[in-house]
Parts: structure tokens; C-alpha cells; sequence
């Protein structure tokens, strides 16, 4: 089972991925947990300079940010997604191709036929059997990031908490037209309620489906 988690900054995916991944393991479920942009050496790599990136006078061209998504997710899904479903694995992903759709479709304007054309390549055709999208208004979300950032000592923000609201806008009405699109895959969950009543609902949902 491929389960991914989606939203925009601040939304709190990793938290609830994360209390997700410890009830299923209490379940006895075998459980891999995974981020994107990253995890894998080159991944990481891409991810620094994706998110760090300090001296960014140049700045990144937004096909050259797609690019690099989706290099990144290459390597991911080949040597690490890939074989742990086939080992019978839970994979929990936090961000997939529903972000480079919102982020580089919506928010950086690129062509999203385009993305999802790259996205079939970057993935051998893999897609997330579930995917919880956890909404919240784009004030509630970058608050919560900032808040995050002031109480990380050494950890600067990264070049999406430097975007403008209007972008990140962009991308939350990226997430609900897909959500409306593909009812099925996508299940909406309202990320301003309390952390363990979130926790609930997705239990819920992911119970039914495992
Ligand atoms: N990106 C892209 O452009 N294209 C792509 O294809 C892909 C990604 C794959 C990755 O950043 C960036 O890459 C991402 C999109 C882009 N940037 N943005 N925006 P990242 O991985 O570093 O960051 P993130 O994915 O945006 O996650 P985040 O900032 O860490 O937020 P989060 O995971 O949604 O939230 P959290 O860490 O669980 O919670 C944030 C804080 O809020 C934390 O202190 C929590 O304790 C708190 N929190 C969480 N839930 C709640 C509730 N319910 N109430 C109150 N407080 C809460």
C-alpha cells in the first residue's frame, strides 16, 4: 500500500504522517517512511540545493526546479518505493507528484500536461493507492511554519517560505481542484482542528482502505 500526504506549508503532513506511521506499526504493519524532495543520497543532495540554495541570486528557473523534482523522485521511487511494495511494505511519503502539479503547475505557471507527462516517467507508472490531503488557509499554515522556523535554533527558511501568500494561494486551489477531480485517491481532511482529532479521521480512512 502507497500512502502519501499532501498540503501546503504548514499544513502539519509530517506530523500526522508520522502518528499515522506509529499506529500502523502498532497494527503490525511494516512500515517505510519517505520524503520529497530527498530521501536517498542523491536526494538529499537535490534537496539542498532545491530548498537551501543560500546563494540564490541567480535563482532556480522553474523548469529547472521541475527537473530536479523529479530527478529526485526517480532515484526514490526506483531504489527505495519500488521495492518496499514489493517486499509487502507500507510506504508513507510525505509529498509526491500531486506537489509538483500544485507547486510547479499552479504556483510556478508551467504547463500541467506537461507535469504530468514527466510525472508518469519520474514514477515507472507508480501511484499512490491513497492520498490524504490535509487543507488550511494559507495564513493559518505559514504561521504555523514560522512558528516552527523561530522555535528551530540554525534552521533558516527555505525558498517556498520566502514565496509571496498569492503563490501559496495558487497552490491550495491547486489541491482542492485535484481533490474534486479524484475523489477516489484523494481524501480532504480539515487540518484546522486539533492535531489528535485529525489523527482520528485519518486512522479512519486508512483503516478502511488497509
Ligand atoms: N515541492 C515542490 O515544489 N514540488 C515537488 O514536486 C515537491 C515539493 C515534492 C518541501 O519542503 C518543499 O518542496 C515544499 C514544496 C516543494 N515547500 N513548501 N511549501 P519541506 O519538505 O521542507 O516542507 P513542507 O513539505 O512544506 O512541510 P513543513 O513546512 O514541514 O510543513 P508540514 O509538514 O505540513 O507541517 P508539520 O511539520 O507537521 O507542522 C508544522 C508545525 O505546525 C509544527 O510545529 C507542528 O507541531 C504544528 N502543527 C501541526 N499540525 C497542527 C495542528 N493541527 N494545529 C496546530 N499546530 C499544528
Amino acid at each position: 500500500m502507497f500512502i502519501t500526504f499532501e498540503g501546503i506549508e504548514g499544513c502539519g503532513k509530517t506530523t500526522q504522517l508520522e502518528m499515522l506511521r506509529d499506529h500502523l506499526e502498532w497494527k503490525g504493519k511494516r512500515c517505510v517512511v519517505v520524503r520529497e524532495p530527498g530521501g536517498t543520497e542523491l536526494g538529499e543532495r537535490i534537496r539542498n540545493i532545491l530548498l537551501v540554495m543560500e546563494d540564490d541570486t541567480e535563482g532556480i528557473e522553474p523548469w529547472a526546479e521541475l527537473f530536479l523534482y523529479s530527478a529526485s523522485r526517480v532515484q526514490l521511487v526506483k531504489n527505495i518505493i519500488k521495492p518496499a511494495l514489493e517486499e509487502g511494505k507500507v510506504v508513507l511519503c510525505d509529498r509526491f507528484t500531486d506537489s509538483t502539479i500544485t507547486y510547479q503547475g499552479y504556483g510556478r505557471g508551467l504547463d500541467i500536461d506537461a507535469i504530468r507527462c514527466i510525472n508518469r516517467y519520474s514514477t515507472f507508472g507508480i501511484r499512490p493507492d491513497v492520498t490524504i490531503l490535509i487543507d488550511c488557509p494559507v495564513e493559518t499554515g505559514l504561521k504555523r511554519a514560522w512558528r516552527r522556523i523561530k522555535n528551530s535554533e540554525g534552521s533558516p527558511e527555505d525558498r517556498f517560505e520566502r514565496e509571496t501568500v498569492r503563490f501559496h494561494e495558487q497552490v491550495r486551489r491547486g489541491y482542492l481542484e485535484l481533490a474534486q477531480k479524484e475523489p477516489e485517491r484523494i481524501k480532504l481532511v480539515d487540518g484546522t482542528r486539533e492535531i489528535s482529532v485529525i489523527h482520528r479521521e485519518i486512522c479512519d480512512i486508512i483503516d478502511k482502505v488497509i
